[in-house]
């Protein structure tokens, strides 16, 4: 029997910075409702779903940052989204800025979560490669000041069953690092879900920005294809507040192919249906880690975390 997940790469178009959570929810459940009717069992939204990509900016009054996070997941604000999983019988992941007291004191952290289809949180991730810097640099057309308003995730790269497989997250510049895919890929994960705001000019490597798309391909493709898993990347995309932030959502498969692809900067819906088995054609030959994987030659001690057993 083949464990087949449809889904849904939501895409968002820009956030002003002046829409409320109500209006930007208002577009996420019509994106569920759409993502519905096309028989998708999963969606997924971008990083920093909520809210405009408000580290491009230094801001120095606390209130003004505060308001870009959240306090409560699901909050008033957000219950809806939760109520609709519940309601049309379909997950989400979303991205979101999450302020919470842990420790005994306050913490601000890029997270995701994953809410199966009866609208249960079933996974929660923290942002661990925080890309940009941590204090003001007017030299730069716009800042990228995540390294300042967030920690670095303390909950790792985790792995949860839910829609029949076994799913991983990760969060935009997570998405160029190897180690994000190959200790998910440890775990025996299935399907990675990454949502990014990318934008194209990356000023400390402007000779980098006409690649933009590529390097974005390249990442998950290669993490796909090393890992035998799929992985599904949605932008918050377009002219965002004066900065052009790519599209290029796309769901890729265990092989590396692209089989669903965005082709605008707005909010647009791609969709495939992924064979989860499809993963044991690379996992059991090319990538089974156990029979061809040889961490103790390469000089560098790697934790195998609890794997889980590819199924049958
Ligand atoms: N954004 C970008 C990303 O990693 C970036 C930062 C842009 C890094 C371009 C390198 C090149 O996709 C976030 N939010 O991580």
């Amino acid at each position: 029997m083949t464990r087949i997940v449809t889904v849904g790469a939501a895409q968002l178009g820009p956030i002003a910075r002046s829409e409320t959570r109500s209006q930007v929810v208002e577009r996420l459940l019509a994106l569920m409702r759409e993502a519905k009717a096309h028989g998708c069992e999963l969606v997924v939204f971008p990083e920093l779903a909520l809210t405009t990509f408000f580290p491009r900016w230094y801001l120095e009054d606390p209130a003004e940052l505060d308001a870009f996070y959240e306090r409560e997941m699901p909050g008033p604000e957000t219950q809806p989204l939760f109520d609709a999983a519940a309601r049309l019988g379909i997950g989400f992941y979303l991205g979101y800025a999450e302020l919470t007291q842990e420790d005994g004191r306050t913490r601000r952290f890029n997270t995701s979560i994953t809410v199966d289809a009866t609208g249960r949180i079933v996974g929660k991730y923290r942002k661990i490669h925080l890309p940009g810097h941590a204090e003001h640099e007017p030299w730069r057309a716009f800042q990228h000041l995540e390294k300042r308003y967030f920690e670095t995730g303390n909950l790792g790269f985790n792995v949860f069953r839910a829609f029949g497989g076994v799913m991983g997250m990760a969060i935009c510049n997570d998405r160029r690092w190897s180690e994000t895919y190959r200790v998910m890929g440890l775990q025996g994960v299935e399907m990675v879900l990454i949502g990014y705001n990318t934008p194209v000019h990356n000023p400390p490597a402007p000779e980098h920005d006409a690649l933009s798309h590529f390097h974005n391909e390249l990442v998950m493709q290669a993490g796909a294809y090393q890992n035998g898993t799929w992985v599904v990347g949605v932008a918050k995309a377009g002219n965002e507040e004066g900065v052009m932030q790519i599209g290029n959502s796309i769901i890729v498969a265990p092989s590396g192919e692209i089989v669903a692809a965005c082709s605008t900067v707005g909010d647009e819906l791609a969709i495939a249906r992924c064979d989860l088995d499809l993963t044991l054609s690379y996992k059991t030959t090319t990538f089974n880690f156990a029979k061809h994987r040889e961490p103790q030659a390469y000089g560098l001690i790697v934790e195998r975390k609890g794997a889980v057993p590819p199924p049958g």
